[in-house]
């Protein structure tokens, strides 16, 4: 029988540590009310309605985007801010030269007087949250104190936020404690602070989602990377999608990529009609846990509950999952509209934007219509090939994973390494081109190993040490790739068409892993031969396949010697193993 509302413990009372700590914050920001976040359906759609009925969000053309909202952000606080994201561990080796380092001691008593008496006149949402399944093993726990409700209502959408998750903390006694305050929204009064010690978040002066949805980030990947280090698993920034085989047979897969590189696509892929048979589930788009098994395999979840994505480039050719997942109870941020007040953004293949992403008649002069990086949030149930098993508490094994970036030239369409240690230096020596998702140049190469360059919340070179550990634990390692969608010919011209054709790379990984698929060996690893890889239907001319698998020496050579001046920056925390793979590969390239 359901227990009636009234009867159940009020949430205050669940927890003395977790009261404790919000009576505490209550003294410091001294907000007007506070609201302990129950979770569920009626407390979002109440959350919605406050929000619409104060001018924050706008409901969307309710016969073509039912349920759906648009939010404007201030347009000084649109994206991540990694020059103001920093790891304040006690020693500042430990945050290594990968993260800025400001003692925590100093962060406090900074963090303190903003945030001292910020939340007058506004709400504190109290908002419980569990990263993963909620009877998962492998979930934790955090509570974010809030004072902005959009935030609390993408919290709701993105965590299992409510009173399961502050129950689990109850049983468990730990969680994280991440403090939010958009205080004046002042760039220059913006910092987003993590204690991994103390398993802390402070983050002051953002709504945005990267620096305010503290589960997301903050917590499943920087406090997360260090937790994990210690207990002996790993939070990565990736993506985890089931391949069916056209016998009925899943595996899975994690990818690594930069932000904004596609990984939601590729979590959503439809296969191409030339491949008939083969189904794809989502099991996340952005994060995976990997825990070691007893079987020797390697385990993952999803911590988030939902789908935080890059609306520009989305449309029905491109991710006809996601198009249609966007189509009913969206929240999009920063997106422009059409004189029938639906979403619009680059990419779409039909629409016209009437208002740009700051509400402004759309002109062109003022730059793309919708904000490169506007996002759409929306729960993972309302994915139409959201895995089965997304909710395992036990996780999915992971046959194989992926590393990649967005590369003009150097990089192969795909390589597989000789094994778990030179798959940590191919992880290690990922570069990318940026992308909108953080402020800053868009398009400049840089060093981004396991896509982890703005998340990793320790030492590049204590992480990678961890990688070999975790390896050396399995018996039945999975295989590891890299891959890149984005190589270019002489005339700027992409050479692979990606989307639903990245499935036949993922086919000749998956083959590999049972023995069945041929490769040859190079300097760099093993790449497939055409022939090797799932032609049938496929497009694209022979001459654009070869360039796609070929490797320049000359190219590599110098490759090589950015990698080894990149990773001498991590000096004596650089494992050796990672020098001697470097050696190995140099070597070989004669
Ligand atoms: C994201 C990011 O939002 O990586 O997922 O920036
Ligand atoms: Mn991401």
């Amino acid at each position: 029988m359901a227990t009636a509302a009234h009867m159940l413990t009020p949430l205050p009372q669940l927890s003395r540590a977790v009261a404790d700590w919000v009576n505490s914050v209550r003294e410091l920001t001294t907000p007007r009310a506070i609201h302990w976040c129950e979770g569920g359906s009626s407390e979002m759609a109440d959350f919605t309605a406050q929000l619409v009925r104060a001018g924050e969000l706008k409901p969307l053309n309710a016969r073509e985007f039912p349920g759906c909202h648009l939010y404007r952000s201030n347009p000084n606080d649109v994206a991540r801010v990694e020059h103001l994201t920093y790891i304040c561990s006690r020693s500042q080796q430990d945050a290594g030269p990968n993260n800025h380092w400001m003692d925590p001691g100093k962060a406090h008593a900074m963090l303190r007087e903003f945030f001292r008496g910020s939340m007058r006149e506004r709400t504190m949402y109290v908002i419980p949250y569990c990263m993963g399944p909620l009877d998962s093993p492998f979930a934790r726990c955090g509570v974010e104190i809030t004072d902005s409700l959009y935030v609390a209502l993408s919290m709701l959408i993105m965590t299992r936020a409510g009173r399961g998750a502050l129950e689990r903390i109850a049983r468990d006694g730990g969680f994280v404690r991440g403090l939010h305050s958009i205080g004046e929204l002042d760039p220059e009064r913006r910092f987003i602070m993590h204690f991994p010690e103390e398993l802390s978040i402070e983050s002051y002066g953002s709504g945005y989602g990267g620096n305010a949805l503290l589960g997301k980030k903050c917590h499943a990947l920087r406090i997360a990377s260090w937790q994990a280090r210690t207990e002996g698993w790993l939070a990565e920034h990736m993506l985890i999608v089931g391949i069916e085989n056209p016998r009925g047979e899943t595996h899975y897969v994690a990818c690594a990529f930069p932000s904004a590189c596609g990984k939601t696509n590729l979590s959503m892929l439809v296969p191409p009609a030339s491949l008939p048979g083969w189904r794809v589930h989502t099991v996340g788009d952005d994060i995976a846990w990997l825990h070691p098994g007893a079987d020797g395999r390697l385990w993952a979840i999803n911590p988030e509950s939902g789908y935080f994505g890059v609306a520009p480039g989305t449309n029905p050719a491109t991710n006809s999952n996601a198009y249609q997942m966007i189509r009913r109870d969206t929240l999009f941020t920063n997106v422009a509209l059409t004189a029938d007040n639906q979403p619009w953004w680059e990419g779409l293949p039909g629409g016209k934007p009437v208002l740009d992403w700051q509400g402004r008649p759309y002109d062109p002069a003022n730059g793309p219509a919708a904000h490169p990086n506007s996002r759409f949030t929306v729960s993972a149930k309302r994915n139409p090939i959201y895995s089965p098993h997304a909710e395992d508490a036990g996780g999915v094994p992971i046959s194989a994973l992926v590393f990649g970036g967005r590369r003009r030239e150097v990089a192969p369409l795909v390589y597989e390494a000789r094994d778990w240690k030179h798959g940590v230096l191919v992880g290690a020596s990922v570069a990318s081109e940026t992308t909108a998702a953080a402020v800053g140049q868009v398009g400049v190469t840089r060093r981004d190993p396991m896509a982890m360059q703005p998340f990793c919340g320790y030492n590049f070179g204590d992480y990678w040490q961890h990688w070999l550990d975790v390896g050396a634990r399995l018996a039945h390692a999975p295989r590891i790739y890299n891959v890149n969608w984005f190589r270019r010919d002489a005339s700027g011209k992409f050479l692979w068409p990606g989307y639903g054709e990245n499935l036949r790379v993922l086919t000749w990984m998956l083959d590999r892993c049972s023995g069945k698929a041929g490769a040859v060996e190079t300097a760099i690893g093993l790449l497939p031969r055409p022939e090797d890889l799932n032609t049938a239907g496929l497009r694209t001319s022979p001459e654009a396949l070869a360039a796609l698998l070929s490797v320049d020496p000359a190219l590599w050579r110098k490759e090589v010697a950015d990698i080894r001046d990149y990773l001498g920056k991590f000096a004596e925390r650089l494992p050796a193993t990672l020098g001697a793979e470097l050696d190995i590969t140099e070597k070989r390239l004669g």
